[in-house]
């Protein structure tokens, strides 16, 4: 009887039409007549909610149908953006509604301009989450991301007087992509004490209690695939007091006030995403909101495979638990805390279970990054968990010990608890003892990883604990959505839209790289792409900038190993360069847009001033008669996915020039490639590998390598080298004040001499200048440089994510499809 009533999905305009109208008249209980954007993108937004849902229940029956094992992304960042255009396209759908809207009297570009971006990251950790959601829909792979519901995502950024300042980021108003459940929902407990209980067979256990308890509620949003109706799931958790939980005896007794108190300190915990990428800081409600969202998501798994009524024996057959950096490492705690405390499983057997479910993937080498916790915090919060802690280190050791007898080195080298003051847990060990496999994201950082910060555990483990998996991102969104006009280009050439799903088939372009026609074709959508930035520029900034010009950009969160201070040092070298040219020189110079945007810690000073040295260098040089449009600085405020989705089509030239071994990957050097950009990098992360899928005729490799860092830094801190020369003339120049108050800018210069020059700034800059004079010979000649673009973006197919997710599945997932009919 019920599936004669069962939704359906609309497949033409009329259709369409017909569920927007509905929408905004019914569920908005909006007239025609008031129906502004906002209400507009509403209707059409639920329109297609709708159609996902649908697909979403059909998922989530066929793979309990097969009762297959699933994977569980863990991360505590998925940086969506936005999800309208999205779905459109993954739905083939677009072309229909963009004809239905226009109907009804709207453009689809202003309505898709409605939607609030889903921010919920900090960078590229959190990117590459949301590219893998997108690739384990569209391969048809049974997988949950988790993570947590923020009430503010990642700030936004206004420049004002040229300094950063934060304004959070209100997102929730109106998000019609989430379904709360309201009847899912897991209590969690927070300090209290554990007490040892004997049962009648004389059985010990440990048993935590007289804590604190929040409540964690879901909120689901359908993640669809590309081309199939693999609808996954993004569960996120919100907090909330826990109902038996509002304290009526503080009501009663009239003391109201504190009462409310408690209930927001509940709903604290889910309420802001940290916003320091790659940097620890250690506070005690960031470890609140990772064992919140492990403990409800484990619960929950737990829940799931238990209604299968296996055997215990058989849980890492049925899930594999994946964990994004080591934010939910408490994971593996809470795993063995349920079996061992919960379940009754002997510690051996439970632990043998734990490790064969998780793996753990590493994004960093920075020693600031490496999360550690402090004991005494983590023995008030979580008293069970730091007794497993505890244990799992003596075991651990006991084991090390057996199979390397009397080397006490190694023994305090590995030890998950670090002896300073106070004790700390290094949670990167935890991970790595705790999981099966444990990966770096490109090939240089996996042999870092190999042989620096991890290398005692290569000796305990073996090597093949150890791997590799290459990030990658989506082509849907990075190509098709964000550069529509070159995915059809290459879909006229390559007959179809196939290459979205199977991105090694652009190899077909490589034989029209040299076809003058598809030269002229390929730039002119460059060109309008850059029109289209040049416009955005002009109406955020006014600064008017010559769309023919090269266009140079460097996005991505602002941080000293980034080295976006020795991108600005290059562009005032620039500009000094021009203030002494002839008339005739300056005919010859090829005229550049210099564009910076980014995201600064709020509480990271360098990088602040970072931002204001970028600023004051635009009011300068933009405002130079001598100069004109032969250099133009921008600085777009507010960097987020919506802003990288119009910014990475509109590249001739993209910097990710990181210190060599400090990168892990990068995954905008993919993003701005597969758009027919070229980029200039250092031989760091997966510019490496780029290079050797493309060539090293098209890209602007300088730099020394990692394997000199060590050296390099050693001779700065006894004072062995020199300043490079072009380098001093600039910090002369700031000094001199001709960017305004040099006192500003005294810690970046500090960095480069009594700091050490700890990223090597100065033994980069020659050949960094270097090579962006050869940028500019190559760009003299447009054939040459079309050539360039073309016959790079025909070996890009190795850096889509849909790779990276198989190579998971294959190597450490062990998962297999679920085809949806
Ligand atoms: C400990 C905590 C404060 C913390 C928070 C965020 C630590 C690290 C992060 C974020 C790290 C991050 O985004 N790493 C980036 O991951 C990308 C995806 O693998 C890489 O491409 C990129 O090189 C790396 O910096």
């Amino acid at each position: 009887k019920w599936r004669k009533f069962a939704a359906t999905e609309f497949s033409t305009k009329d259709e369409f039409q017909k569920e927007v109208v509905k929408h905004v008249e019914t569920t908005l209980a909006r007239s025609l007549y008031n129906c502004d954007e906002l209400a507009a993108y509403s209707g059409v937004a639920l329109a297609f909610r709708d159609r996902l849902i649908i697909d979403w229940n059909k998922t989530q029956q066929a793979q309990t149908f097969v009762d297959q094992k699933r994977v569980y992304y863990l991360s505590l960042e998925f940086l969506m953006g936005r999800t309208l255009d999205n779905a459109m396209l993954n739905h083939r759908m677009k072309d229909t509604a963009v004809e239905g809207v226009s109907e009804l009297g709207f453009r689809m570009e202003d309505l898709i301009e409605q939607e609030h971006d889903a921010a919920l990251g900090n960078g590229g950790l959190g990117r590459l989450a949301a590219c893998f959601l997108d690739s384990l829909a569209s391969l048809n792979y049974p997988a949950w991301g988790y993570g947590l519901r923020y009430r503010y995502g990642i700030f936004k950024q206004e420049i004002i007087d040229g300094y950063q300042v934060e304004v959070p980021d209100y997102w929730l108003d109106f998000n019609p992509w989430e379904f709360p459940r309201h009847e899912i929902t897991v209590d969690i407990m927070f300090y209290g004490y554990v007490r040892k209980s004997t049962d009648e067979n004389g059985q010990t256990s440990h048993v935590w209690e007289g804590g604190e308890v929040v409540q964690a509620v879901a909120y689901d949003s359908p993640i669809p695939g590309f081309a199939t109706s693999t609808t996954n799931n993004l569960r996120l958790w919100s907090s909330k007091p826990s109902s038996g939980e509002f304290d009526f005896q503080k009501f009663n007794s009239g003391d109201y006030e504190s009462s409310v108190r408690d209930q927001q300190r509940a709903e604290t915990i889910s309420a802001v995403l940290y916003p320091n990428d790659n940097i620890d800081v250690g506070k005690e409600l960031r470890l609140k909101q990772q064992y919140f969202w492990v403990a409800a998501s484990l619960y929950d798994i737990v829940r799931r495979f238990k209604k299968s009524g296996r055997a215990w024996s058989e849980f890492s057959d049925q899930v594999s638990i994946q964990l994004n950096d080591t934010h939910p490492t408490l994971a593996i705690v809470e795993l063995q805390r349920i079996l061992v405390d919960k379940e009754h499983l002997e510690w051996d057997e439970a632990w043998n279970i734990v490790t064969q479910t998780f793996g753990y993937t590493n994004h960093t080498v920075l020693p600031e990054a490496l999360e550690k916790w402090s004991v005494p915090l983590v023995q008030n919060l979580l008293p069970r968990h730091l007794q497993i802690i505890y244990d799992t280190n003596l075991f651990f050791l006991q084991s090390v010990e057996r199979r390397f007898p009397k080397d006490r080195e190694l023994l305090s080298r590995v030890s998950i608890i670090e002896e300073s003051n106070p004790q700390v847990i290094r949670m990167a060990y935890l991970a790595i003892i705790g999981s099966k496999k444990v990966n770096g994201v490109a090939e240089l950082h996996s042999d870092l990883i190999k042989t620096t910060i991890f290398k005692d555990f290569v000796t305990i483990f073996g090597p093949d604990k150890f791997t590799n998996v290459t990030n990658g991102v989506t082509p849907r969104r990075w190509l098709h959505q964000a550069n529509p006009e070159l995915s059809k280009l290459i879909a006229d050439k390559l007959g179809g839209f196939t290459f979205l799903k199977d991105l090694t088939l652009l190899n077909g372009l490589e034989k029209y790289a040299d076809d003058k026609e598809f030269q002229k074709d390929w730039m002119h959508i460059k060109f309008r792409n850059k029109q289209r930035l040049a416009k955005y520029i002009k109406d955020t900034t006014g600064i008017v900038v010559n769309p023919s010009a090269l266009f140079d950009i460097q996005v991505k969160r602002i941080h000293e190993y980034k080295r976006q201070q020795m991108n600005i040092f290059g562009v005032i070298s620039r500009y000094l360069a021009i203030k002494k040219m002839t008339k005739e020189e300056k005919k010859k110079l090829v005229p550049r847009v210099s564009i910076f945007g980014g995201k600064a810690a709020p509480g990271y000073w360098m990088a602040k001033t970072i931002i204001r040295l970028v600023t004051a260098v635009s009011e300068v040089v933009n405002n130079d008669p001598d100069v004109g449009d032969l250099l133009k600085v921008v600085f777009i405020e507010d960097y987020n996915v919506s802003k990288a989705e119009f910014l990475c089509p509109a590249s001739d030239l993209s910097e990710h020039i990181s210190t060599a071994g400090t990168e892990a990957s990068g995954t905008s050097n993919m993003k701005f490639v597969l758009n027919g950009g070229l980029i200039i990098g250092t031989c760091d992360g997966a510019n490496i590998e780029i290079t050797r899928e493309i060539g090293e005729d098209r890209i602007f490799l300088f730099g020394h390598l990692a394997e000199d860092v060590d050296d390099l830094r050693h001779a700065h801190r006894f004072g062995k080298t020199e300043m490079d020369p072009a380098l001093r003339q600039v910090c002369d120049e700031i000094e001199k004040g001709t960017f305004g108050d040099p006192g500003v800018f005294s810690g970046l210069i500090h960095a480069l001499t009594d700091g050490g020059d700890y990223y090597l700034v100065s033994d980069d800059f020659a050949s960094y200048l270097a090579t962006h004079k050869l940028v500019d010979e190559a760009f003299k000649n447009e054939e040459a440089w079309a050539h360039k673009c073309i016959m790079a973006v025909s070996a890009m197919g190795f850096f889509t994510s849909d790779r990276a997710i198989l190579e998971y599945a294959e190597n450490i997932w062990n998962l297999e499809p679920v085809v949806v009919a």
